[in-house]
């Protein structure tokens, strides 16, 4: 048994695994998400917020000593496809993300959403990342 894990640490592998998952990745709207099944409490996932509409938990694969998602319990697979109605859903999603970052992050945060391939979205159910904890670096890849 050969161990890769060394080789497979190294940034530049880890960040092509995210592409490749985007890549891989597309919107079905007869296929339940993976958020979806954490909404429905049939997988677990570290909740660290819920109210009517929205709910967040830590990423499971953390790219900040903080990260973690606020999604919205309506079915929005992408940015891309909400719309007028979503309006006070999108502004609640965000004012949740921005009190629960405060309360974790006084020195300041990301606030993050992919769309689509390009955009590296690899779960088609809308969600905010929020990171932090760290110096955050800009441009971002
Ligand atoms: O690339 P996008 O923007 O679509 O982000 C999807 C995010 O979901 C990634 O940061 C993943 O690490 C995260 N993710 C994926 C799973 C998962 C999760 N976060 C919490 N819990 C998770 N479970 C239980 N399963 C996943 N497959």
């Amino acid at each position: 048994f050969i161990n890769f894990n060394h080789i497979l640490s190294i940034p530049i592998v880890r960040f092509s695994s995210e592409v490749e998952k985007a890549q891989q990745s597309k919107y079905d709207k007869n296929v339940e998400t993976i958020f979806d099944k954490i909404l429905a409490r049939k997988i677990p996932a570290d909740i660290i917020y819920e109210d009517e509409q929205c709910l967040a938990f830590n990423d499971v694969s953390p790219q900040a000593p903080v990260h973690f998602l606020v999604i919205p319990k309506k079915r929005i697979p992408m940015i891309e496809k909400s719309d007028a109605k979503d309006k006070e859903l999108l502004g609640h999603l965000l004012l949740t993300s921005k009190e629960l970052a405060n309360k974790r992050l006084p020195n300041g945060y990301r606030v993050v959403i992919n769309n689509g391939k390009d955009g590296c979205q690899s779960v088609y159910h809308l969600h905010i990342h929020i990171l932090g904890g760290r110096q955050m670096n800009w441009p971002p890849g």
